[in-house]
This record gives structure tokens, sequence and C-alpha cells, in this order.
């Protein structure tokens, strides 16, 4: 088990050139949440999702990691074994600095999943062009993503894994949505330090042990050195 678990959202990658969801300029600007981020969006219109999805894919494929992941992956290799990252992000920007344990809550944007066959395969081009399957032949794929209303990936390890450490660390995220705002309630029941690092205070601040307020680039590398 970990000793520290971090807790990542859409701030950390932010500065890397992909857009979070909640800004200003955030992504959901731009679209009806239940358009683009509910099963019920794809299936009354799977054209837009897979567009949208396809163009975020892009994004993050010419998306460099920054200083916070690639501190965040430094932190892991001094502290083998004892650092574990649970990432909102579907991104996979942990992975390219260098974090080798990295959970994605919400899914990647390079995978997609067969909605007939359940098969999961990495993805390569776009799944707007709506490619068969391999396995089952159908022209049934979709972004392998957790929409509101379905269930997040890796649940039960990431509660163990969190109701075991000592260090409960969050990062650029705004504790919007659950499950996974509800971890640093789990993290502080069980007696961990906890952290929040993101640019501004939010509702869930109060929550927290500390509070460490700026750019995921400048708090991260100084949290962890
Ligand atoms: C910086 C920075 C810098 C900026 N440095 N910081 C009522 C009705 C229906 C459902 C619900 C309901 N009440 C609750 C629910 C549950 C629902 C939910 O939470 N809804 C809320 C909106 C109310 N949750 C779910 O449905 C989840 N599933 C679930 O509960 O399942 C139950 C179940 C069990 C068993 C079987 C079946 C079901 C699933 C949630 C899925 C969320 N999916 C998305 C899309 C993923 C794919 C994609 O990326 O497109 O996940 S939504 C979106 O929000 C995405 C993100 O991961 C997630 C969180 O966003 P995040 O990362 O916090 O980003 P922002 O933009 O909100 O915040 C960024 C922060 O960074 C800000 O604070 C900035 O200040 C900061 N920042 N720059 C540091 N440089």
């Amino acid at each position: 088990m970990a000793r520290i678990v971090v807790l990542t959202g859409a701030g950390i990658s932010a500065e890397s050139g992909i857009r979070t969801f909640r800004a200003v300029d955030g992504l959901w600007e731009d679209h009806r949440i239940e358009d683009v981020a509910t099963p019920e969006g794809f299936a009354a219109n799977r054209a837009l999702v897979q567009t949208f999805y396809d163009e975020r894919r892009r994004i993050a494929r010419a998306a460099q990691p920054n200083a916070a992941h690639r501190a965040l992956a430094e932190l892991e290799a001094r502290h083998p074994g004892e650092v574990a990252v649970v990432t909102q992000n579907i991104d996979d920007l942990h992975e390219r600095a260098g974090s080798r344990r990295v959970l994605h809550i919400h899914g990647r944007l390079d995978r997609a999943r067969c909605e007939r066959c359940g098969t999961r395969m990495p993805v390569t081009g776009d799944l707007s062009d709506e490619p068969p399957c391999p396995a089952c032949g159908r022209r049934s794929l979709r972004p392998d993503v957790v929409w509101f209303g379905e269930a997040v990936h890796g649940l039960d390890e990431i509660f163990d894994a969190v109701s075991l450490c000592e260090e409960f660390w969050v990062i650029g995220t705004s504790g919007a949505v659950t499950p996974a705002a509800s971890l640093v309630a789990v993290a502080a029941e069980a007696g961990a330090r906890t952290a929040l690092l993101n640019l501004e205070a939010h509702e869930d601040t109060r929550l927290f042990d500390e509070v460490l307020l700026g750019p995921a680039t400048e708090t991260v590398p100084a949290w962890t050195a």
C-alpha cells in the first residue's frame, strides 16, 4: 500500500495547455455537460461526442507534462513503492512524466471500449470514423471514459489505498464531482494528513489540514521537494 496517495484533477494539466472544466474559459462553457459527458448525450448524438473526444485526444497528444507532473514522478522515484497517483484526468501526462503507479478513476482518452462486447483497446485514430470493434466487428466503440451516472474505475482499490495512507494530497481539482471529492473525508477519518494544492480556494478547502494556493507548476515542486 502506498504511504502517500495523490489525487489530481484538471488543474494539474492546465499549464500543459489542457483546458479545465469549470473555469471561465473551461470546457463546460462551450458544451452542455449533459450533451457530451453522459451516456444519454452519447445516445442522442454520437457524432458530436466522438468529435469532442477526438479533438481532446489530439490536444492531449500534443501536450507535454509540466513541472508538477514531473515533481510527482520524481517523488515516486525517490520513494519507490510509497506513492500512488489517483487521477481524474483522462490524459496520460502523469505516465509521460514518469509516474508508474497511476489509477485513472475517470478512464483514459487513449483507450476505447466496445459498447456491445465490452472489449477495451488502445485508440490510434479518430473514433468519429466509427471503426469496427476488432473483437466483434460492430461499429460500437466509445471513448473509455467515465460519464455522469457511470461507475468510476477501480473504486474499491482507491478507497482501500486512501484509507490506509499516511498522506493524502489533492492537486488541481474543484471538488465538484463525487466520489473523488469524498476521498478527503475518507483519508481524514483514517487519520492521514491531508493537503490541498490548488490555484484558488473552494468550498472544500476547510476539509484539509494544509492548503497551498497557487499554480501547480510552482506549488507541487515546492511541496514535494
Ligand atoms: C489549478 C490550475 C493550476 C486551474 N494549478 N490548480 C445528482 C444527479 C446525478 C448524479 C449526481 C448527483 N449528485 C451527485 C451525483 C454523482 C455525480 C456527480 O458528482 N455529480 C456532480 C456534478 C453533482 N458523479 C457521478 O456520476 C460519478 N459516478 C457515480 O457517482 O457513479 C455511481 C454509480 C455507482 C455504481 C454504478 C453506477 C453508478 C461519475 C463522475 C464522472 C465525471 N466525469 C467527468 C468527465 C470525464 C471524461 C472527460 O474528461 O471528459 O470527469 S466530468 C469532469 O469533472 C471530469 C473531471 O475529471 C471531473 C472533475 O473536474 P476537475 O478535475 O475538478 O476540474 P475542474 O475544472 O472542476 O476544476 C479544476 C480546478 O483546478 C479548479 O479548482 C481550479 O482552480 C484549479 N486550477 N488551474 C493548480 N494551474
